[in-house]
């Protein structure tokens, strides 16, 4: 039988800018995704447009106290989301934050914690301020350190009696595959030098340590997170070649989480530079910050494996989460073509585990499929989502293992518990939700919110502490 830890944190994981709406209201900026309409590839807009559906979410802005009413039936313990930045600082740069941004997540967070369930706070998700975009190029200028900086502290002040978990950047490294969307970064990617995003990884990692640090000043109780994009790689053959291609994919991913944890740039990120002639400017002390101010804990996302060759020529190429990989043969795929593996999680798991002996976190998981909505035998409207529920069977069944195996783990929140627009497609017809929400592709739809089969399964789950599975 799989035995999950007691006080396990249950529950579910979204993104301000993916579901909250009201993108221009009580003062809020703009931030990259509000011209990004057509998702993480694509070029951005010049201004928000109509076909952009994340300017109107699925308005959990002025629906957030249905929606948590409906986290607390479902007896969630935990529940990530994001702050928007640029509802607090919403060009990014000013010296004084919007108090109605500010207000805003005040009442949500007294909603949650009004069910007992705990918030876990993202401070940047994919969604820096525009301006910070426009006038800086993103996290390509040292500047963003100072901005984030005091934004982090503003939110830790105001919070520091309502949230204990926080993360510093969503999937950090992502960045090297998606400039904009992660790192704030307007320059188009194929004019971006490996000079300049390396740069921006060294300032968004120096920031995550200044954060850290202000955090830790500010309630020492706070426990505070890294949050990477996970993937482990498998070699397509037992070539030798082919295996160290799949670890030189991964070092891409521990990278991050390395620094985090251990507060240096490991020798295989030396030796890359100094391969690439990138020459990091590194200020005063911030190599030392970085030294000091490492993480609680590691969070991360996990959807599904790669699988790496030497010589990628005569293999098949998948779709992936961000970044991609060949084609396995002993794993089915989703709809959109991300593979689905359960045990690569029991890995992934270990691997993090067996690395660096810190308490872990799986702060997004789930399948995004297409749902149809239908009448149950009662007339109520629902989706018969069996798919869902055997795709996260299957991966906690496999996060119980490694529990056995001897991991730590704090909790595990699905992502997108409620139907929300997708971050790579930006549409909403890719839905992870435990909670159906009437809103189609063309932004059509009356906003209701209905059960899905899933909505009873995780509850269950939650309840009987895992032993459901
Ligand atoms: C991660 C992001 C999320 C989320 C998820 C699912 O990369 O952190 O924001 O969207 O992937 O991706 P998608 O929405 O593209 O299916």
């Amino acid at each position: 039988m799989i035995v999950f830890p007691e006080n396990f944190l249950w529950g579910g994981a979204t993104a301000a800018n993916q579901y909250e709406g009201a993108y221009n209201e009580d003062g809020k900026g703009l931030s990259v995704q509000d011209v990004m309409p057509n998702g993480i590839m694509t070029p951005r807009t010049e201004e928000p447009t109509e076909d952009n559906l994340k300017l109107k979410g699925i308005d959990f802005y002025h629906r957030y106290k249905d929606d948590v009413k409906l986290f607390a039936e479902m007896g969630f313990k935990v529940y990530r989301t994001s702050i928007a930045w640029s509802r607090i600082f919403p060009k990014g740069d000013e010296t004084e934050p919007n108090e109605a941004g500010l207000q805003f997540y005040d009442d949500l967070f007294d909603e949650l914690l009004k069910y007992g369930i705990e918030p876990l706070v993202t401070l940047s998700h994919y969604e820096t301020p525009l301006h910070l975009a426009e006038a800086y190029d993103g996290w390509t200028n040292h500047q963003l350190i100072e901005f984030y900086g005091r934004y982090s502290r503003t939110v830790f002040e105001r919070y520091k009696d309502k949230v204990k978990y926080w993360l510093t950047f969503n999937e950090i490294n992502s960045i090297f595959n998606a400039p904009l969307m992660s790192g704030g970064i307007n320059t188009p990617k194929e004019e971006l030098s490996q000079q300049d995003l390396w740069q921006a990884v060294h300032h968004e990692l120096v920031a995550s340590a200044l954060a850290t640090k202000i955090g830790k000043e500010i309630n020492p109780d706070f426990q505070i997170g890294c949050m990477v994009l996970a993937m482990p790689a498998y070699p397509m053959t037992p070539n030798p070649k082919d295996v160290l291609a799949a670890r030189h994919f991964e070092n891409e991913n521990y990278l991050f989480s390395d620094i985090h944890v251990r507060g240096e740039y490991p020798g295989y990120a030396k030796r890359y530079m100094r391969e690439h002639g990138i020459e990091l400017a590194i200020a005063d002390g911030e190599l030392e910050l970085m030294k000091e101010h490492t993480v609680d804990f590691i969070s991360f996302s996990y959807y599904m494996s790669t699988t790496q060759a030497h010589n990628p020529e005569g293999y098949s190429s998948g779709e992936g989460n961000i970044m991609g990989g060949l084609i396995n043969p002993h794993l089915d795929a989703s709809e959109w073509g991300w593979q689905i593996d359960p045990i690569g999680l029991r890995i992934v798991l270990n691997d993090f585990w067996n690395r660096y002996q810190k308490p872990l976190f799986i702060v997004e998981n789930g399948l995004g499929a297409k749902d149809e909505l239908v009448e149950d035998e009662n007339g109520n409207l629902t989706v018969m989502d069996q798919y869902r529920i055997d795709y996260m069977n299957d991966h906690l069944y496999q996060v119980g293992e490694a529990i056995a195996d001897g991991v730590e783990l704090m909790g595990y929140t699905s992502w997108g518990c409620i139907d929300l627009v997708s971050a790579s497609t930006a549409q909403m017809s890719k839905r992870y939700g435990f909670i159906y929400v009437d809103r189609n592709d063309d932004g059509s739809g009356s906003l209701e919110r209905y059960k899905k089969q899933s909505f009873g399964w995780y509850k269950d789950v939650i309840a009987t502490n895992g032993a459901s599975l």
